[in-house]
């Protein structure tokens, strides 16, 4: 199959054309770098190093055997966008080209409207390249879990039977989200669906948990996949891991009694390669759950501290105040049947998979002890922020200096919502 991964730069879309290639899937890419740009902005850097975009696919050329054809676009760019498409003439697209950052959006009205023109114009971009060039490929798109919010129901997998003064209907499940990047997800939703019942588009919508793994091949470092740890892109379990190795005490938000919905890194792509091989028909607007466990953000913090006791570690967790707006005490069972349907099978346990991490995070320690003071949360949902990152234009700047080597990609310089 041929697949092209909008965001093929990214915690995920690296890993992901790996993980097709050696399946035998002919794989080419796209990535305006921005990722790079944004943990950069946010004076951080990724825990574990990472290779420029050219020395990745000179790494994927040699040890895959076959090119990556790449072109460092930007969605919203649609005539690039097009000529990608044309010239790859996909099977199937994944999309994973989007801000994902809850915290990051919710730091002012620039990181909000950045991430929702980011967002949303970027899908409908796609939508519209695929509708011209491809219109026979599937899309696989990156939604989230957090678009359905926290509702006092179980959460069915997109649509639910509904019954309102003596009539029937199947309708789309209530979205509501948390922030306004979890909003961009459902704007998103909204057009992938408008677009299968129009142009007959085949898509699958992923509502994801969050993700948490390593992904650091041994033959070579620069197969690396980046790991995050700031407050805006690092994920809990990815900070709660970092925190661990530099002797900092793991960070629960407020009572820690918040559930979420997880799964590993290789299990993410075990799924995103089952809904490849496995696609919606023409017309049809599919959407899955993708997750494996349901766990409370305290009992994860235990988990991690276990994890990193079993590994010599002294790691405790210390609370802190919650700068989110979200409930703490509230009901979640979400379904997620239908890729278990296709097959899928978790990998390792959760235990392991955080040893795992770990493991592969000492070695790095040096720099996310000296990143340290992007770990604890400054951006809060309901008042305005004081914002303690430092301004990254200032020249030699401490952060500049540090995070050269991983955003100087491309020749652009840290990305700054206009
Ligand atoms: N949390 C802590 N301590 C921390 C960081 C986070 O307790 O140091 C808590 C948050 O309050 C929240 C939970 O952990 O209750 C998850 O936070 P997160 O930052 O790991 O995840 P979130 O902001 O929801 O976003 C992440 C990805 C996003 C994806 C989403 C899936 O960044 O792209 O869409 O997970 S989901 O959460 O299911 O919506």
């Amino acid at each position: 199959m041929r697949v092209f991964i909008a965001g093929i730069d990214g915690y995920l879309g690296w890993p992901l054309a790996q993980h097709l290639a050696a399946r035998g899937h002919t794989v080419a890419g796209a990535d305006a770098l921005l990722r790079r740009a944004w943990v950069g902005e946010r004076g951080s850097v990724s825990a574990v190093p990472i290779a420029p975009v050219y020395e990745r696919l000179a790494a994927f050329r040699e040890l895959s055997g076959g090119p990556l054809p790449f072109s460092p676009l930007d969605l919203r760019d649609h005539p690039a966008l097009g000529r990608a498409l044309a010239a790859f003439a996909p099977d199937a697209v994944v999309h994973l080209a989007e801000c994902p950052s809850a915290p990051y959006s919710m730091i002012d009205f620039r990181h909000a409207d950045f991430v929702q023109s980011n967002n949303v114009s970027g899908t409908l971009s796609l939508l519209f390249a695929m509708r011209e060039h491809c219109p026979g490929a599937h899309l696989v798109k990156l939604g989230t879990m957090g678009e359905y919010g926290t509702p006092d129901l179980d959460i069915p997998e997109g649509f639910f039977d509904v019954e309102f003064r003596g009539r029937r209907d199947r309708l789309p499940f209530p979205r509501q989200a948390g922030s306004w990047y979890h909003w961009s997800k459902v704007f998103d939703s909204q057009n992938v669906g408008f677009a299968c019942r129009l142009w007959g588009l085949a898509a699958t919508d992923v509502m994801q948990g969050v993700v948490y793994g390593s992904w650091c091949p041994p033959a070579d470092p620069r197969l690396n996949s980046r790991l995050d740890f700031d407050e805006a892109f690092g994920t809990a379990v990815n900070r709660f891991c970092c925190q661990t190795v530099i002797g900092r005490p793991i960070t629960p938000y407020g009572g820690g009694t918040q559930s979420r919905g997880l799964l590993s890194l290789a299990d993410c792509l075990q799924c995103l390669t089952l809904v490849l091989e496995h696609p919606a028909a023409p017309g049809e607007y599919r959407v899955v759950n993708q997750l494996r466990d349901v766990l409370s953000v305290g009992r994860l913090a235990e988990l991690v501290r276990d994890a990193a006791r079993a590994l010599g570690i002294d790691a405790r967790i210390a609370a802190v105040d919650n700068p989110r707006d979200e409930a703490e005490a509230h009901h979640y069972n979400p379904d997620s049947e239908k890729l278990r349907e296709l097959g899928f099978k978790p990998s390792a346990p959760i235990g392991a998979e955080l040893r795992q991490m770990i493991g592969d995070l000492l070695p790095h320690a040096d720099r996310v002890r000296a990143h340290a003071d992007r770990l604890p949360p400054t951006v809060h949902w309901r008042r305005p922020q004081i914002s303690s990152v430092p301004n990254p234009a200032e020249e030699g700047t401490r952060n500049e200096r540090e995070t050269a080597a991983d955003h100087d990609d491309g020749g652009r310089g840290p990305h700054r919502p206009a």
